[in-house]
């Protein structure tokens, strides 16, 4: 929307409270925890979609980027209970669960080889015998095979269960796992912060100082990461905009986040099936406030396998500048939960097509946002018939 239309809309809205936070919007004031909740209470899905849009063209114009990466899940045995996990096995349960042995792993990212992916994603769950020896074989023998491949790789979950295995403290497990090879952080494992909510969904593992906590050490030297948020299950309002506020207030400290990640909760096969999932309209309410709340934040992505394709291209419109990546299908976690992408993969010319046909610029990063091709111009059948570009 040009800058006079969305003037116009603030200036003639009817709530005074939406339209006082329409005009700190639009002049780039910070907006506070109870005008955060109030935009979720009282904003019509058109307003904040208006908004957030305008903050995401003002960031990046039309700009939506993707990455080329392949992902790892090294096991789904887990120590651990959270009630929306479809995921997990117990340890005493096996003969359901997998764990990948180092050269099962180094057989997958071998099967890259050629491929021009840029980043491996590594995240599962948390294994009793797989511990901070295993994981820094795992990072140097993927450095060692391929030195430029970024590693993204462990949630705070898994970090602080290696840590203390290992009586390590925060600051030394992360820099040994820095030294072994991990370039930086995935959001997972942040669920909602706030306790009332932490105990009743996820209570045995780490808590929201601890996560935050090895979020700082990991930007404290030098690495950066993502956050998420587990949406629309038995939170209310006030405890997503709580759980942005501790974000915002860490990344005024280090700057070191790239990517907010909203995620939607899937009620299949899990402890907690009986709770109905969010509506669309509730969904693009969430990236559109998540655009509006983290103005320190550079990125807002949707995760297209769990949200489906469509939704996802809707999100681009709300607040949305990333649609994460050209995945292939081992990830489980979502499709194991029902989500509509039981199979996610999408090519770079699909994922290409899906941006250019609401029509955004499709650009391709490296993890860190490095420009690496502007896919405006490409034709889809070019790309389709050039395996560098597809
Ligand atoms: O922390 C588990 C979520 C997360 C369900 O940083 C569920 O680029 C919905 O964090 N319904 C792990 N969500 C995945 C993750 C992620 C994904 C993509 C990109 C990035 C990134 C990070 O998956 C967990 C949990 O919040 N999850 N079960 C479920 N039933
Ligand atoms: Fe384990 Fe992660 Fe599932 Fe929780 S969400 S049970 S930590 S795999």
């Amino acid at each position: 929307m040009k800058e006079t239309g969305i003037s116009r809309l603030v200036a003639l809205e009817k709530n005074a409270g939406l339209k006082r936070i329409g005009e700190k919007i639009l002049n780039k004031e910070r907006i506070s925890f109870e005008d955060g909740v109030l935009l979720f209470e009282q904003g019509s899905l058109s307003f904040l979609g208006a908004l957030a849009n305008w903050v995401r063209e003002d960031k990046h114009g039309d700009k939506t980027y993707f990455n080329r990466n392949f992902h790892i899940e090294p096991t789904n045995v887990c120590v651990f209970s959270c009630k929306f996990c479809a995921y997990s096995k117990l340890y005493a349960n096996r003969e359901e669960g997998w764990e990948l042995s180092i050269d099962q792993m180094m057989h997958i990212v071998k099967s890259y080889d050629g491929k021009p992916v840029t980043e491996v994603h590594i995240v599962g769950g948390v294994h009793p015998k797989m511990d901070m020896d295993f994981f820094t074989n795992l990072l140097r023998s993927i450095k060692a095979h391929r030195p430029e491949l970024h590693i993204k790789a462990f949630t705070p979950v898994e970090l602080d269960y290696m840590f203390r295995k290992a009586k390590l403290s925060i600051t030394e497990g992360m820099r040994l796992a820095h030294e072994a090879g991990l370039d930086s952080l995935p959001g997972g494992g942040a669920e909602i912060f706030h306790p009332d909510i932490r105990t009743q969904i996820c209570e045995d593992k780490v808590d929201a100082d601890g996560w935050l906590a090895i979020h700082q050490a990991a930007h404290e030297l030098g690495m950066h990461s993502n956050a998420t948020l587990l949406y629309g299950h038995v939170e209310q309002y006030w405890h997503r905009v709580d759980h942005m506020e501790r974000l915002r207030q860490l990344q005024d400290k280090t700057g070191g986040f790239n990517t907010f990640i909203p995620l939607k909760f899937r009620n299949k096969d899990n402890d907690m099936s009986h709770v109905a999932e969010s509506s669309i309209i509730e969904d693009l309410k969430m990236y559109a406030v998540s655009r509006l709340y983290l103005d320190n934040f550079p990125h807002i992505k949707a995760y297209w396998p769990m949200l489906g394709r469509q939704s996802a291209q809707l999100t681009l419109n709300f607040g949305v500048n990333d649609i994460d990546g050209t995945i292939d299908d081992t990830t489980k976690i979502y499709s194991m939960a029902g989500s509509e992408e039981q199979s996610p993969s999408m090519s770079t010319a699909d994922l290409v097509t899906l941006i250019k046909q609401v029509n955004r610029q499709p650009v391709e990063r490296g993890t860190l946002y490095n420009e690496i091709r502007d896919y405006s111009h490409i034709a889809i059948t070019e790309i389709e018939s050039n395996p560098l570009l597809n």
